[in-house]
């Protein structure tokens, strides 16, 4: 008996079968693309990567080109640290001394501009941007913050100017194109140093509002668009002029970000400067002070605001998110020696994970607080091993991350922290969806 005609039958059969399934499948993909077109790869489900100081792993900091390669990197978020010049321009730099960024040490016309100043309260020698205009800012060019880290980046040294935030903003909104959105977080860098304190060489007070001037940037630009803009910074007071004052007076509402110094530490400047000059703080401060645990003095810890009161308060008056030291939300132990965890005969992994998780984020998060903790960094010096003795790469710690809660975080290298939000997102997904 030839059964061929059967199996060519049963073949035929099978193959429009498959047809059948290809085409069930497909249609099914687009029924599932159609009504939820967010829900295969692209839906980031409210996660962010803030690109800090730009792609600083791979470039100078502060630089249009690492603000450019994170966007490369698809950061959601560059972060300009701002200080201002003599002539009240905003730029992009960690530190208003700016000979570790910069190359101002090797300029003979700047060298009578060295000095020494107290930057809040801390002694430092160098140059400082309040003495430089912007036209003279403009012909220093960007190093390497840590070339012993990060040598690679040294062969950029000398190559790239100093932005201000309005390039910085300008940046932004070039590459927002294609249904991207490209946000900006910028920081005030010691405001009240700026505002308050602080002397130009020449000995007259640099009397410069960052948050005044950081506001008319974002205005003059057109750039006021509350989901790609967050405003940070380590002290209060200038957060809270910036949603009572600054923010009103130009007519925009822009999410505010409470960062916040070692715990244990650190104190808030704003805070010391304040109570140690006799200024009214129930003026400055409204009801915060109340808040605090016995007040607030010049003696006052960061670690004083990290409580449910004090975020509750903060969340309903200015804040809508909270940066905390990772250090501080996920407490770390120095190892006795360190571990050489990738293998290339330099053991520079110094720390391990105790297990503990500091209440304060289940407190932010409860009050309905964005939680954005920094930093993260790529290399052997910055990574810890797990309390149970298993070195984490920079990977591993922003999975960590992302599944205790936080929306997003401050990364050095951008590309890893976009890999960890994927593979999160990828193991999050129920299994059958895989
Ligand atoms: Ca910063
Ligand atoms: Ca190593």
């Amino acid at each position: 008996m030839n059964k061929r005609p059967n199996r060519v039958a049963l073949a035929r059969a099978l193959s429009v079968c498959a047809l059948f399934s290809l085409a069930a499948i497909a249609f099914a993909k687009e029924a599932v693309n159609s009504h939820k077109p967010e829900q295969r790869g692209h839906d980031k489900q409210g996660l962010i990567v803030i690109a800090h100081r730009g792609a600083s792993g791979y470039r100078p900091e502060h630089t249009l080109a690492a603000y450019r390669l994170a966007i490369q990197q698809s950061a959601d978020f560059i972060e300009p640290d701002l200080v201002a010049t003599k002539d009240g321009v905003l730029i992009a730099r960690h530190e208003n001394e700016i000979s570790g960024t910069t190359d101002v040490a090797a300029h003979p016309e700047f060298a009578s501009r060295k000095t020494t100043k107290l930057v809040d309260g801390v002694a430092m020698t160098g140059w400082f941007t309040e003495d430089f205009t912007l036209a003279e800012i403009k012909t220093l060019r960007a190093k390497e913050r840590i070339p012993q880290i990060r040598p690679g980046n040294t062969r950029f040294d000398g190559q790239y100017a100093i932005p201000t935030f309005a390039e910085v903003v300008q940046l932004a909104k070039q590459e927002s194109r294609g249904g991207r959105r490209i946000g900006v977080y910028p920081e005030t860098k010691h405001p009240t140093y700026f505002a308050k304190e602080g002397r130009r060489i020449d000995g007259s007070p640099i009397a410069v509002s960052l948050g005044a001037k950081l506001i008319e940037t974002l205005v003059a630009e057109g750039f006021i668009n509350p989901a790609q803009v967050y405003i940070q910074s380590f002290e209060f007071e200038n957060l809270i002029e910036l949603e009572k004052r600054w923010m009103p007076a130009a007519g925009v509402d822009l999410p505010l970000v409470q960062l916040y110094d070692d715990f244990h530490a650190a104190k808030p400047y704003d805070v010391v400067y304040n109570a140690s000059h006799g200024a009214n703080l129930a003026a400055l401060y409204g009801g915060l002070i109340g808040q605090v645990e016995g007040g607030i003095s010049a003696n006052t810890l960061y670690g004083a605001f990290a409580t449910e009161q004090v975020l509750q308060w903060m969340k309903a008056n200015y804040a809508s998110g909270v940066g905390p030291w990772k250090g501080n939300l996920l407490p770390r132990v120095t190892l006795a020696s360190k571990v050489d965890a990738d293998r290339n005969g330099k053991a520079e992994l110094a720390s391990q994970g105790t297990g503990l998780v500091h209440p304060m984020l289940g407190w932010a998060l409860k009050a309905g607080l964005q939680v954005h903790p920094y930093t993260l960094r790529a290399e052997e010096s910055f990574l810890a091993q797990t309390p149970g003795g298993i070195p984490q790469s920079v990977i591993a710690e922003a999975v960590q991350l992302y599944g205790l809660g936080v929306q997003g975080f401050f990364i050095d290298h951008p590309d890893q922290g976009v890999a960890a939000r994927e593979i999160f997102l990828d193991l999050s997904r129920p299994l059958r969806e895989r």
